[in-house]
């Protein structure tokens, strides 16, 4: 499965092209407008999101509720284009006078794509960087991993995503028996945490930050359990889903760190305190008594819950402005604002979710049969059983 993209953060509408979602499976546009839903909330979000109320338009690939295996087209439109006709209009301009559409963006601003994508593809304004850079575009990235979600829970396979951290304070009560419980302690949470306390001090270092003209950052963290063992694999660099995994966390915007399970702590603790001993009883078969290494060894799936962790930066646009230099006049000035949000961690973790859960489903279609969804789930069923026979 793959799937790409299109669309400016002010232009009439984001599209998104799926290919390789297996025939049969069930899709409705309200599978998907719930995840949209659930990347807009969250403390500390900007005005945009009050304007942008996302829903999808299903374009392709599916009849009657069903996925057809042909490509599926999403769409989802901006809001907010009707004030951008002029500004971001794919026609040639005529009206050269209209000092609003003449205004050209010069002066990049620290942390974002603006000076580099400029440089890079010869853009004197900088909105030609922008409006494709935004995090805007992980709308339709979302709307994908719902999607993917749906292959995921055919195969009995669930995930979610949650925060572990924002601006320093910590989630205290990060472990739960299964996703079902997680879903249940985080979804009603103004900052997707479990732990209501720290949901509470999350919430005033966000409006702190918000006081001061600045932004927190935090990690997120994404559980999916029920993955059958043995997905993904050793034998080629590119084939290793872990690798995949950190791939799609880290291409969200403004991560800047993945790790798998314990992650980085690995490299702080003796082998012991690490690896996870292999047990195996009648009915479960092989397990593992712990899942610090977060369900992937060697690449593959070891059966146990996947665990995988993102940090993200604090937003660049501050309303304390950041020193920048205007590409036209080469004079340095105080970056100024757009509207911008104060901390998104809550909706970046329904990003993270959806982009993990997209390349599970990638994996699981790879392996069990990328044309029929009764298929896969009867492949993926059997592989189940082997391993517990195995
Ligand atoms: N950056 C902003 O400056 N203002 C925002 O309102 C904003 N909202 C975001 C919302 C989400 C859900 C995510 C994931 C990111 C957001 N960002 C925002 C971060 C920028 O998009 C990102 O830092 C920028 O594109 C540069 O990319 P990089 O940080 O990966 O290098």
């Amino acid at each position: 499965m793959r799937y790409l993209t299109s669309g400016e953060s002010h232009g009439p509408q984001l599209t998104a092209i799926l290919e390789g979602v297996p025939a049969g499976l069930s899709l409705t546009a309200e599978d998907i407008n719930a995840d949209l839903a659930r990347r807009q909330k969250g403390h500390g979000r900007g005005r945009r999101m009050q304007i942008e109320k996302d829903r999808v338009e299903i374009a392709g690939g599916v009849r009657h509720g069903k996925t057809l295996g042909s490509p599926i087209a999403l769409i989802v439109e901006n809001k907010d284009w009707k004030h951008w006709t002029k500004i971001m209009g794919a026609e040639p301009l005529e009206d050269m006078e209209d000092s609003e559409v003449k205004r050209q963006i010069s002066r990049p601003r620290p942390g974002h794509a603006d000076l580099n994508g400029a440089i890079k593809y010869g853009h004197r304004d900088m909105r030609n960087v922008l409006e494709r850079s935004s995090a805007r575009e992980t709308t339709v990235r979302v709307a994908a991993g719902a999607v993917a979600k749906r292959i995921l829970a055919e195969c009995g396979i669930k995930i979610a995503g949650h925060v572990l951290e924002i601006g320093g304070i910590r989630s205290e009560h990060p472990s739960f028996e299964s996703v079902d419980e997680l879903i249940g302690r985080t979804e009603d949470s103004p900052v997707r945490c479990a732990d209501e306390k720290a949901a509470v001090k999350m919430m005033e270092a966000i409006d702190e930050a918000k006081k001061n003209g600045d932004s927190i950052g935090g990690i997120v963290e994404v559980v999916a359990e029920g993955m059958p063992p043995g997905v993904g694999s050793y034998v080629h660099y590119d084939r290793k889903l872990d690798a995949k995994i950190a791939g799609a966390i880290m291409s969200i915007n403004a991560f800047k760190g993945a790790e798998i399970g314990i992650g980085f702590e690995a490299g702080r603790l003796f082998g012991s305190e690490v690896h996870d001993e292999i047990a195996w009883d009648r009915e479960r078969g092989y397990y593992r008594k712990t899942n610090r290494l977060g369900g992937l060894e060697g690449g593959m799936t070891t059966g146990m819950p996947i665990i995988a962790r993102g940090v993200m930066k604090p937003i660049p646009t501050l309303y304390k402005p950041l020193q920048s230099v205007d590409i036209e006049t080469k004079e340095p000035f105080s970056a100024s604002i757009e509207r911008s949000d104060s901390c998104a961690v809550p909706a970046a973790a329904v990003v993270a979710e959806a982009v993990v859960a997209w390349e599970l489903a990638a994996a699981i279609t790879e392996q069990f049969g990328q044309d029929r969804i009764d298929q896969i789930r009867e492949n993926a069923e059997n592989m189940r059983q082997r391993a517990r026979e195995f």
